[in-house]
């Protein structure tokens, strides 16, 4: 066994359509978490007298920043399986770079390998990165966007992080179903079930940073540590980030337990914080809480996608999620759109989001 990135499949016949979907199912085998974008990428074989069936050369997928982008891993992958990709066509879930950053530009790595047509899903709104279609078609390449759901959805929250210049922000909220998250003498534990923290832990895992105001570490000591079912820690811990100008108590468990490295970022300025956090290269941000911080962050008009778990509880009063965010009149409320809705044991799941939600088949795919 070696380490490589990827092994030729010489004897696997797709379409392009079909070698499109591996590609995404390539790409989620790398880490969501990170400043580069999960990418997949499948090399196939000049089509027979046009039929639409080809033969897989060789396929690759990125792993996390410094290492082969996917195009290169597959490259690499046909080349120690001795395996001619010229003539062949590169099916690739990301628009190829055209820029020398960690690694080389895979634009002219493609080309030069003699690949003569290259299919990508989404445009790379990477401003440092882009253009590598331009270059290919400049070279005689041909270059096609083919966008799926799929890979659009692959690849939502780094391509709205890279475009905005800013991290990706998840509201998270877990309230009772008249929106409150604590009765009226403040008790606030637990209002949803295991199910529904299980998953929160589970989403905890994938992101880059997770943030929290010092109200919140004063009123809950929480650790921000992503935690599987068990207890355990996960492989991967985001970020621990306090939001506010209060001291972080010694005694804090976010000091004391084992985690994420801890950011106090001491502002209540939330186009500092993003600042601050796109600085460290935080592509997805989420945002825990408390009621303050949510509204600061609802407030500023920057949170791209919500999680609200909410139980099948009323309590009538008590602190809601959100606080005043200005709005008078229903009409000035910023309406969101529902992305998914899961059941989580007796809780419920709504995600939403401002932007329409790429994952719903397309008139053409449905
Ligand atoms: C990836 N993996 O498979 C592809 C990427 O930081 P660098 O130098 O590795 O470059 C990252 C940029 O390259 C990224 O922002 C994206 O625009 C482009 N494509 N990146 O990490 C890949 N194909
Ligand atoms: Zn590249």
């Amino acid at each position: 066994m070696t380490d490589h990135p990827a092994a030729a499949a010489p004897r696997a016949v797709a379409s392009v359509d079909d070698a499109m979907a591996h590609a995404v199912e390539l790409a989620t085998r790398g880490p969501s978490w990170g400043p580069n974008p999960r990418v997949g990428c499948v090399l196939l074989a000049p089509s027979a007298a046009g039929a639409p069936e080809r033969t897989v050369l060789a396929e690759g997928w990125h792993r996390g920043a410094g290492t082969p982008h996917a195009e290169a891993a597959a490259l690499a992958a046909a080349r120690e399986a001795g395996v001619d990709v010229r003539g062949a066509t590169a099916v690739v879930t990301l628009e190829p770079c055209n820029h020398t950053g960690r690694t080389g530009p895979c634009a002219v790595a493609l080309e030069q390998a003699g690949v003569a047509e290259v299919v990508y899903a989404v445009a790379d709104p990477n401003p440092v990165a882009a253009g590598g279609a331009e270059h290919l078609a400049s070279r005689g390449v041909r270059t096609e966007l083919r966008p799926t759901s799929a890979a659009t959805e692959l690849t939502h929250a780094w391509a709205t992080a890279a475009a905005a210049g800013r991290p990706y922000v998840i509201l998270k909220t877990a309230t009772t179903l008249d929106g409150r998250v604590a009765a009226a003498d403040g008790s606030s534990r637990w209002i949803t079930g295991p199910e529904a923290r299980t998953h929160a832990h589970e989403v905890r895992a994938t992101v880059d940073a997770i943030a929290v105001g010092t109200g919140t570490v004063a009123a809950d000591d929480p650790a921000l540590t992503a935690r599987r079912p068990g207890g355990g820690l996960a492989a991967h811990q985001p970020l621990r980030v306090v939001v506010g100008r209060r001291d972080v108590p010694p005694a804090a468990r976010l000091r004391t337990e084992e985690g994420g490295a801890l950011v106090h970022l001491a502002t209540h300025d939330v186009t500092e914080v993003l600042a601050a956090l796109a600085a460290r290269e935080v592509r997805t941000l989420l945002v825990e809480g408390g009621p303050r911080l949510a509204t600061a962050f609802l407030d500023a008009g920057v949170v791209d996608e919500l999680h609200a778990y909410v139980a099948p509880v009323l309590l009538g009063a008590g602190r809601g999620a959100v606080g005043d965010l200005g709005v008078t009149t229903l009409a000035d409320a910023p309406r969101w759109r529902t992305h998914d809705v899961r059941r989580l044991g007796d809780d419920v799941l709504l995600t939403a989001r401002t932007h329409p939600s790429p994952s719903r088949p397309t008139a053409q795919e449905a």
